[in-house]
């Protein structure tokens, strides 16, 4: 009757936090902000895995503590809900994404709901909604009107792009064009035929695509790009500033990849054309014994001799069919392919061969390198496949003895003038030498590449973009958008890459405003654009007239706290820091970044310690666990399962034993045969060790919520509840404190307890308590004294006592100076709070 009842309590609380609307918040400068945002989830059919609830309640906890401190807390909740898996169901089934993705939402919003999260859910939003994708694509069209100023670092405005003298009409437009931060590209770029779409750079994960692992081909296409690579100086700057992980800065750090080195030109024997090669070591330039161009290079055609012709073709031709991954991979046996034709060593005047081979690839620097085998271990592998010769350049520091290539710094060997400085010294004097020879230069060079920002997708959102007769490309008015998704009766793209939006001919074709005919852009924008920005309309979710309302985004940014996975850190994470500093220079944020504290949390295994999967039959459904045990049960196991950021199996035992202890702290309060407050339960003083403890959990579990050690608040939790329940007479005052601390973690059954102990409404908003650090503190302890490892006497000292306190304390005891008989310690070992060594 009245045991607790989980399932009872949770739809009681969750009722009164909806009905009264307890989380919604509104700006309010009279209180502190604090922004706690969750990755949001992709609707997908199987609902919740347990990996959501663990970031969720992690968030959660943060939120309700933040808002007993008195911060006004912005905790919102949405839908990721353009994407792959309801446009391939479409496919399959007829159904249209837009049902799906519908019935996904509503399933996921329940299970989220019943875990009792504190979301204001009148900020909810759906990136498949027109009145969200509208500003999606009104973004987008300040990427297109925008170009990067490099002497500021920023984008401005289009219009003020400075325009060179003596350009005609057309050149100025191709100028234009070539300008703005969002442009068509023809480059080859990852094509997926399973997935019959094109994917981004770091959407390709070892040769495959990174959702379903289909293999990925290069292959030239139209396609819109983003120019992410201007910021690219920028991103990796802003990274020092950030409170993230250093795994995930380091992922973003070495995901765009700043090189510093040199450009060097080779001329060619015989023609009037330069070879330019990017190298991070151009103090090895005399050690450079051939050239290689990568097999799509602009030159290779030209420079090759008729005796080589047909078989470079063939070897590009081959090249062509693998991924960028499988070319550089270092294990990969070298291939490669003479072209007849020699390039002239800057330095010493010496002829070369030129090469091609796909180690080296178009895409990165100038698409070709100066070879040095002695020094690179690719071009090592390749001198010996192919007999190159091999030239040492660079000595390795005294000592070190090095077999085949030594790819480390030194002192520089066999290079005329310049022998016998260091490799640092070296860089910078033949730098110098090659910028005065007007053959070379300082460079620059970063991993990271254009953003590929289209996709052959029915399920994403269209691009405000018609394309006009000839070529001509008009951006939608800003005062037209949304560009609404038409309806289609095939969601399948065609292998060759047209889009489905092409099967829509009475959306396709547009009347221009001059009377000319255009045709609409088909192809959609990628799954991470919606995601880019989410955070910012969470401010301002319902407003028609703006993206969001800049006053808003001066209180509530930057986001405060962030919590998701990993595996974001170079998509997501990445793409909105880019957003961000787009909208950052055009005004509209006045936050240079979006996120400034972020954690990842852990995977969570199955019991069996494997990933959860399907096909291993190891999945936990958070519906069965709230069913059994419930949503505070749920919560609070996910927080106890091991610190936050760890991977750590789960344990349906471990579920059982924080729902034992949920029991025994209702026990403490509740008469389980009445229901009422439990009579032993009185207004008493309370004794010295339960005051310390109160004070030391309070204390503690603040801490710790602020320090994401859930899993030691929570055993700090029971050491309290254990010590309560062994009490005859327990002191309502330290329950109600008790309760305050617990209620963030197990929101329901507290608020439940408060109200059991007299008080009305909802306890979300009571401060939260404050502890005494005197009474946190252990009088006194008491400590072994050890001569000879034999325990000769116990004394007591405060337990805050010095090391010279306790030592001078234990040289004092008479049985000690008894055993000593006289003699001087040599030495005295101090073990806190439990032995003092003396050794004589
Ligand atoms: C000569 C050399 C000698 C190099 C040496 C290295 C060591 P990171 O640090 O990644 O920027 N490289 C340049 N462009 C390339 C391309 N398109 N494809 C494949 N490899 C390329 O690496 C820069 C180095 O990678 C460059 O410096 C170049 O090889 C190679 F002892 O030049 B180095």
């Amino acid at each position: 009757f009245g045991t607790y009842d989980h399932q009872e309590i949770e739809k009681k609380w969750q009722k009164v936090w909806e009905n009264n609307r307890t989380f919604k918040v509104e700006l309010d400068s009279s209180k502190p902000k604090y922004y706690v945002l969750d990755m949001f989830p992709y609707p997908s059919g199987q609902g919740l895995h347990v990996g959501h609830p663990e970031g969720y309640t992690a968030t959660d906890i943060v939120s309700r503590y933040k808002r007993m401190k008195g911060f006004n807390v912005l905790h919102p909740m949405g839908f990721d809900s353009f994407g792959l898996p309801a446009e391939q169901y479409a496919v399959k089934t007829g159904t249209h994404p837009a049902i799906t993705t519908k019935k996904n939402i509503a399933n996921m919003r329940r299970q989220i709901k019943a875990l009792g999260f504190s979301y204001d859910w009148d900020r909810e939003v759906q990136t498949t909604d027109p009145d969200y994708y509208k500003w999606t694509q009104w973004i987008f069209l300040k990427f297109y009107n925008s170009y990067f100023d490099e002497k500021e670092q920023k984008a401005k405005p289009i219009e003020e792009l400075p325009i060179p003298d003596g350009l005609s009409e057309e050149e100025k437009e191709a100028y234009i064009a070539d300008h703005r931060l969002a442009y068509e590209s023809e480059a080859p770029v990852n094509w997926c035929p399973e997935l019959g779409t094109v994917l981004a750079n770091e959407e390709v994960v070892g040769g495959v695509s990174e959702r379903g692992g289909h293999p990925v081909i290069r292959k030239p296409m139209r396609q819109w790009m983003l120019r992410i690579t201007k910021y690219a100086d920028r991103l990796l700057k802003g990274l020092e500033g950030l409170d993230w992980s250093d795994s995930i800065k380091k992922l973003q750090h070495d995901w765009i990849g700043k090189s510093v080195g040199a450009e060097v030109d080779f001329k060619v024997d015989g023609y009037d054309e330069d070879i330019k090669v990017f190298t991070t070591r151009p103090d090895t330039l005399f050690g450079a014994t051939y050239m290689v161009l990568a097999p799509e290079h602009e030159l290779v055609d030209k420079i090759t001799t008729d005796e080589y012709r047909e078989k470079v073709v063939d070897y590009r031709e081959a090249a062509s069919r693998k991924s960028d991954l499988d070319r550089t991979d270092l294990a990969k046996e070298k291939t490669g392919q003479f072209t007849g034709a020699y390039a002239i060593n800057p330095v010493n005047g010496e002829k070369i061969p030129v090469w091609i081979s796909d180690y080296v690839l178009v895409s990165y620097g100038t698409g070709a390198i100066m070879a040095v085998p002695a020094h690179d271990t690719r071009d090592y592998e390749f001198a010996q496949a192919f007999g190159l010769p091999i030239v040492e350049v660079v000595k390795p520091s005294e000592g070190k003895e090095v077999e085949g290539c030594f790819a480390g710094e030194g002192t520089a060997i066999n290079s005329g003038q310049f022998d016998g400085l260091s490799t640092e010294e070296f860089k910078e004097k033949i730098t110098d030498w090659l910028e005065e020879k007007g053959c070379g230069k300082k460079a620059v060079n970063f991993k990271l590449r254009d953003w590929l920002f289209s996709r052959q997708r029915y399920w994403g959102e269209p691009f405000p973009i018609v394309h006009g007769e000839g070529g001509s490309v008009h951006p939608i008015s800003e005062n037209d958008l949304p560009v609404m998704l038409p309806e289609v009766d095939r969601y399948k793209p065609t292998g060759d890459g047209e889009p489905p939006l092409n099967n829509s001919k009475e959306w396709v074709n547009v009347t221009l405003p001059d009377g000319t005919k255009g045709k609409r852009e088909t192809n959609t924008m990628p799954q991470w654009a919606g995601s880019c920005w989410y955070y910012l309309r969470y401010i301002d979710p319902k407003n028609d007239q703006a993206a969001f309302d800049g006053e808003k985004e001066k209180y509530w940014l930057p986001v405060d706290l962030y919590i998701g996975g990993a595996e974001h850190a170079v998509l997501h994470l990445l793409y909105s820091r880019f957003w961000h500093m787009l909208l950052h220079d055009l005004g509209y944020v006045e936050s240079p970044e979006p996120f400034k504290k972020l954690v990842n949390q852990g995977m969570i295994l199955g019991e069996d310690g494997q990933k959860m999967s399907k096909s291993r039959g190891n999945v936990v459904n958070p519906d069965d666990v709230m069913d059994q045990y419930g949503a505070d049960s749920m919560r609070l196991y996910e927080m106890f399962m091991g610190p936050l950021e760890a991977t750590k199996p789960w344990s349906m035992q471990g579920v059982e034993g924080v729902h034992r202890f949920l029991s025994k702290v209702w026990r403490l309060i509740v008469d389980e045969q009445t229901g009422e407050l439990c009579s032993r339960v009185v207004d008493a003083d309370m004794d010295e060790e339960t005051t310390r403890l109160l004070h030391q959990t309070i204390k503690k579990v603040g801490s710790d919520v602020e320090g994401f050690g859930f899993n030691t608040a929570i055993s700090q939790m029971m050491i309290f509840a254990n010590h309560t329940n062994k009490l005859e007479q327990k002191p309502r005052w330290a329950l109600e404190q008790f309760v305050k601390v617990l209620a963030p973690f197990a929101p329901h059954m507290c608020e439940e307890l408060w109200e059991k102990l007299g008080h009305e409404g909802t306890m979300a908003y009571e401060p939260w308590p404050e502890y005494d650090e005197e009474l946190t503190k252990e009088k006194e302890v008491e400590l072994a004294v050890q001569i000879k490892g034999k325990i000769k006497d116990r004394i007591t000292v405060a337990a805050d006592a010095s090391e010279d306190q306790i030592k001078e304390k234990a040289l004092a005891s008479e049985k000690v100076q008894a055993a000593m008989a006289g003699k001087e310690p040599r030495k005295i070992i101090v073990v806190k709070s439990r032995l003092v060594n003396i050794v004589v």
